[in-house]
């Protein structure tokens, strides 16, 4: 059960694939969801993924979209009865590997002066590329330090899914930096100041063999360089919600007590919630406290049913007049906010 002291927007969900439009003629949007949030002079501003399929071209067949060689949309015509389709989201091998994404995704910016009704741009403002993000550019987390905004982001490719960060001045549109992390590695959120003189990512490594897919943190002088990597929250250490794996959800938020993360966590059945830890202001490698109960699970319909049902995934939220406001995704298909006054989760924590 979701904390009774967390509010959804009535309005939720708050943008649905109808009102996006696709990045080409040749593509339908299956899912604008999982959005990176900031709060700029008094705009909300998100970051959202869209993804995008094509029609098949035939019975039995499927049409997978890339980024083609010369960095322009591909399709590519694959025999679908050749894998397991169980999976809405990839065409798995008999052996359970991912040969293919069903989907193709970029970052579309959508900005709002109430944080409930937004404007989607018709443009991407981040777009996958020939190399290592040729199957595209996800779950974006977002962060403004000394007045640029950052994005870090799933690359993908065929070669694996790796952290990736990206730059821009005015929004509409964001510059690589660099893959700052090789694959396979995901859900990355920086820090949105430097703390001890060095900036600060948490990620997520996916270990293949031994190992848990839990969440790490490393810190770099300059945004390019990561080092000094730990192992900071598991999930086989907390509750059921959580205990297949765990991905840093938005970016930390600083507040008195320390930093406040949402993360997600996923079950043995697939189910994506959220869960609330704070770490130490000074030393966020070492955890303060964390809800053994989380914070938003999947229960209204618009969560519950979708292109992956039972999923909500936050990777933007804020501080608002003594609320944290988180948006996230809903069953990979739209758009939600929600939020829950700081004292409160501050309490369930035990602070
Ligand atoms: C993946 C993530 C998200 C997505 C969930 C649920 O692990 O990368 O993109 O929302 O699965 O499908």
């Amino acid at each position: 059960m979701s904390f009774p002291e967390l509010t959804r927007f009535p309005e939720n969900p708050l943008i649905v694939p109808e009102r996006v439009r696709p990045s080409s003629p040749l593509l339908r949007v299956e899912g604008v969801f999982n959005p990176a949030a900031l709060r700029i002079d008094g705009e909300t501003v998100l970051y959202c993924r869209v993804a995008e399929s094509a029609s098949p071209t035939g019975p039995g067949r499927s049409a997978v979209p890339i980024i083609g060689a010369s960095g322009g949309l591909e399709l590519l015509d694959i025999d679908s009865s050749k894998y397991d389709l169980s999976d809405p989201r990839v065409l798995l091998s008999s052996e359970g590997r991912t040969m293919y994404l069903s989907s193709l995704s970029h970052v579309r910016q959508a900005r709002s002066r109430d944080g409930r009704r937004f404007e989607v741009d018709d443009k991407p403002c981040l777009s996958g590329r020939p190399g290592d993000a040729e199957w595209g550019v996800e779950d974006p987390r977002a962060v403004m330090i000394e007045g640029k905004r950052y994005l870090s982001y799933s690359a993908v490719s065929r070669n694996g899914v790796g952290v990736a960060i990206a730059s821009g001045d005015s929004g509409s549109r964001f510059e690589r930096i660099g893959m700052a992390l090789p694959p396979t590695n995901k859900d990355a959120a920086l820090f949105p100041e430097k703390v001890g003189g060095l900036y600060w990512m948490l990620h997520r490594p996916c270990p293949d063999g031994i190992g848990h897919p839990d969440i790490w943190i490393a810190s770099s002088p300059d945004l390019v360089h990561w080092g000094a990597h730990s192992r900071l929250l598991g999930g086989d250490e907390g509750q059921n919600w959580e205990a297949r794996k765990v991905g840093a959800g938005a970016p930390p938020i600083r507040t008195d007590a320390g930093w406040l993360l949402l993360y997600h966590g996923v079950d043995s059945h697939e189910r994506y919630s959220v869960g609330v830890a704070l770490l130490d202001a000074e030393d966020p490698t070492k955890i303060l406290a964390r809800s053994p109960e989380p914070l938003l699970e999947a229960e209204t319909d618009y969560e519950r049913r979708g292109f992956f049902g039972g999923a909500v995934f936050p990777c933007g939220a804020f501080l608002e007049g003594g609320d944290i406001v988180m948006y996230y995704g809903a069953a990979d298909r739209s758009v939600c906010g929600a939020s829950i006054p700081l004292a409160a989760a501050l309490e369930r924590l035990g602070r």
